[in-house]
């Protein structure tokens, strides 16, 4: 798995290069072999999920009260570089149960959810901060959202929290990208 990574890795840019400039290099010869050498390439990661791996996720949320409100996982796993269509289920019923998933970088959960805090209802409690990865809508107590986005291409633990006020103590996560 390790070494289809890598060669992915090391043809990708290879085919990009091949793609942008095949005339300003003026050796057809060259060109031409570049070319062949990429279509032997290419037609490898047709069945290839490494080259873009989708990751389904469904996370709930659980609890009628402040006390017990939490997720159903503390922890979510996905590949780097994915395409993850996360469902999210909010299980409560009571308001104000209204909860979100926002995904953040590693160690800013809880400056992210006292941001959220401060912008309030009118910003859907999602900051305008280059902490915030990606963020679902807020799921009304019953409701299912749904959400899509690309996982960091770096791997390491990243974090994801209900931004919802007061809510994110109880409910955060570890995202970990492998
Ligand atoms: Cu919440």
């Amino acid at each position: 798995m390790k070494s289809k990574l890598i060669f992915t890795a090391l043809w990708l840019p290879l085919m990009l290069c091949s793609c942008n400039q095949p005339e300003a290099d003026g050796n057809l010869a060259k060109v031409a072999g570049t070319l062949s050498d990429t279509a032997t390439a290419s037609s490898a990661p047709l069945n290839d999920t490494t080259l873009l791996p989708i990751a389904e996720v469904t996370l709930r949320a659980l609890g009628n009260t402040l006390e017990e409100i939490k997720y159903d996982q503390d922890t979510l796993e996905v590949k780097a570089g994915a395409h993850v269509k996360l469902t999210f289920v909010n299980e409560g019923t009571d308001m104000p149960m209204v909860h979100n998933v926002v995904f953040t970088t590693p160690g800013n959960v809880e400056p992210v959810a006292l941001a959220a805090a401060e912008v309030g209802a009118s910003g859907n409690y999602v900051p305008a901060s280059s902490a915030v990865l990606a963020a679902s809508p807020m799921a009304l107590p019953g409701q299912t959202v749904e959400m899509e986005f690309t996982s960091p291409t770096k791997k390491g633990n990243y974090g994801f929290v209900c931004t919802y006020p007061e809510h994110w103590n109880k409910m955060h996560g570890v995202l970990v990208v492998k």
